[in-house]
Order: C-alpha cells, then structure tokens, then sequence
C-alpha cells in the first residue's frame, strides 16, 4: 500500500511530502524530479513569488545510493522566501505584522477559520496555499520513475484559458515550447492574450487541462470495493488539486448526452484486444481496460485579485475589501503539471495495491507476467 502526505506552510521552512510502500530497489532520477518542479514554478500568469523561488528536491530520507531503500522516503522542497519572513513564521514565538481578517472569497479563509477557529487569517491560508502543491510534484516526479519501469508514461496539456479551448492532440514538443503548456501555437498567443487582458484589469482566470496515461495493460484497479475503483481514486487524486471544481474521465459530461450506442466503445478481435474509440476514458468498472487513462480538470480562476472582492473584516464584522498582497493571474499551467503528479500518485497506488512486493525486481516480474497474460487474452 502507498501512503503519501505532504506537510508545511507556504512561508515555512519548506514543503514536504512523506511516500511510504515504494519498493527498494528503485532507481530514482534527481533530474526528472527537478524538471517537474520547475515546470510547475512556470506558465504565462504566474506572479512575483515564483521569481523568488527556484524549487529543487532535497532528499532527507529513503534513498541510497540513487535507489530507494524500501525504508519510508521524505522530500524536501525548501522555501527560500522563507528568509523574508523568519519572524513571522517562527515555529515558538512570532512578531506581529501579517495578521488577516479579511477572508478571500474562494480562498479556505473563511471556512478555515471555522474550522480551526483561528482569528488570523494567516493561520488558514498558510497551509491552505497552492504552494503545498510543490510536495505534491516531487512525490509525484520520483514515482514518474517507478512508472516509467513499467513502461507507463504520464502527461498532461492546457486545453483552455477562460474562453479559448483547445481540443486539438497532444504533442510534447508542442507543449514544452508554449507558454501556457497547450500544444498549439495560435491558442497559446490567443491564451496568453486572454490572461494578459485578465491581468490589466486586476482579475483572474482559470481554465482547464487534459491529461494521459499511457501504457497501462488491462485490469489495474477492481471492480469489488467502491474505494479501490481507479476511476475513483484518479478524480479523488485530482479533485484534491486546490481550485480544481471539476474532473471528467473520458468523454465525461458528453456521456449523459449520447445514447449507449454512441457511447460504449467496440472490442475489436486484435491482439492484445483494442478498442477504436476510448469514450470510457481507458477505465471500465473502475478498472484499466487497456486504452490510455484519459482526464480533464476545470481548475477556477484564482481568488486572490488585484480588484479586491466584496467580504468582511471578521473583527467586527464591517463591510471590508478582500486582502491583496501579491497573486498568480493564471495558474492552470502549473495546475496541469500538479494534475500529473497526482495521476502518477494514483496510477502508483493500485499498482502498489494490485502487484504488492518489498523489492523492484520482484514487483516488476509480477507486473510483467500480468501484462503478458493480458497482451495474450
Ligand atoms: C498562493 C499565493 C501565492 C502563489 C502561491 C499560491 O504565493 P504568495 O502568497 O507567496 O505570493 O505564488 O503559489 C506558490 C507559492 C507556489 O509555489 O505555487 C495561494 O494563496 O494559494
């Protein structure tokens, strides 16, 4: 079994994930992981912090010699804007300053301030910040390894920028040349246009991004007990990424449209078994059948605006503008490259689930035998 968690606050010491259940032996690649961090530190919208931040991995835990020791493994992103605010982010005593009372419409201020009853806002967003996603990304970019053992390969694709969509294919190349990480030149202009425009008028945007895993055989998840259905676990997974308000798998909301006839992909009598369209979105009684994985996410645009949203100083319970410090205009590019650590993480999970073994070389045997029986059935 996977376990995966991550920890620390935004203008903390730094960002930290916790895997436990990666099996010894794995190879891990330090420079995969540090491309996925830095993919996710860029896209066209992003604002000031990023340019304070360069994210690499630290590795405090787990590994040896490149490879994983079967032992649990803990990362570490460090926070280098931590240094501007050491006083007001010491663990045992803090100096007054950056408190808030003024909830963001759409942040976790307010709803966190009922949770945990905290009166400083700050308390809420610290933790609450997207900036936790960087643990997220380096979980995720060591398992791309794991993965990637396995002959499965993970990607995602900016398919839209408030009104601009695109719905073309994917091509890598493509995508690692634009500025917005959408695989087409005239909609990346057209997308970094649309969070310009955003941006001049102290707004915001959101958008959505595709994303594919390819190389998965047949019968990976189950069909038998609700929460070990892949199809769940993925748009858990990605649900969980913050602003994300929705997930389709497939050719999702189009399914309650379209009659079964239309819906329901042929099996086709080939070797291995295919499937000439992939409306299932590669996933069948919450179970791989063999086709890519294929999702997308509506991310919302960030709530933190230049503009200021209507909200109340919680104090005293007066008509207030939300706060404004500094904030992302857009960030569904960097939301695409956290939607693949999360699918990585996923994917990971119920293969650790399904094919259980303490070392690499086993695991890797009793996948390999299962690919077969399936490329044969
Ligand atoms: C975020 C606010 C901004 C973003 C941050 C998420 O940070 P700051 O408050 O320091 O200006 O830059 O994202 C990251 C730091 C990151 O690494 O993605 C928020 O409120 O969610």
């Amino acid at each position: 079994m996977l376990v995966f968690y991550t920890a620390g606050e935004s203008h903390g010491r730094g960002v930290f994930a916790f895997l436990d259940g990666v099996p010894a032996g794995l190879k891990v690649n330090k420079t995969v992981i540090d491309r996925d961090l830095s993919r996710r530190q860029k896209g066209h919208g992003r604002g000031g912090r990023m340019s304070i931040e360069q994210d690499r991995v630290d590795v405090l835990a787990g590994l040896r010699g490149g490879l994983t020791l079967g032992s649990p493994i803990l990362l570490a992103v460090w926070n280098a804007d931590h240094e501007n605010w050491k006083q007001l982010m010491d663990p045992w005593e803090i100096s007054k300053g950056a408190e808030l009372y003024t909830p963001r419409p759409g942040h976790a201020d307010l709803a966190g301030a009922a949770r945990f009853r905290h009166r400083d806002l700050r308390n809420v967003l610290e933790r609450a910040s997207a900036r936790e996603t960087a643990g997220r990304v380096a979980a995720g970019g060591l398992l791309r390894s794991f993965l990637a053992e396995l002959g499965i390969g993970v990607n995602s694709w900016v398919t839209r920028i408030g009104t601009v969509h695109y719905d073309g294919p994917f091509d890598k190349g493509a995508r690692d040349a634009s500025s917005v990480f959408c695989p087409d030149d005239l909609a990346t202009r057209e997308m970094e246009r649309a969070i310009d425009v955003a941006a001049s008028s102290g707004d915001s945007l959101g958008g959505e991004f595709a994303l594919a895993v390819e190389g998965m055989p047949a019968g990976i998840g189950s069909c038998t007990q609700w929460d070990q259905r892949l199809d769940a676990q993925l748009a858990m997974h990605l649900m969980s990424i913050p602003a994300i308000k929705a997930v389709q798998i497939g050719a999702g909301l189009a399914c309650g449209e379209l009659p079964g006839s239309r819906v329901h992909d042929p099996v086709l009598p080939t070797r291995p078994i295919s499937r000439p369209t992939n409306n299932a979105g590669g996933l069948e009684g919450g179970m791989t059948n063999g086709m890519p994985v294929v999702a997308r996410c509506t991310m919302k645009p960030i709530p933190t605006l230049l503009s200021g949203l209507p909200s109340v100083d919680l104090r005293n319970r007066s008509p207030a503008q939300a706060s404004y410090e500094r904030s992302d205009v857009c960030a569904v590019p960097a939301a695409s490259v956290v939607g693949e650590a999360m699918a990585i993480i996923a994917v990971s999970s119920a293969i650790l689930a399904g094919f259980a073994q303490p070392s690499m070389d086993a695991l890797k045997a009793a996948f390999e035998e299962h690919r077969r029986y399936w490329e044969c059935l």
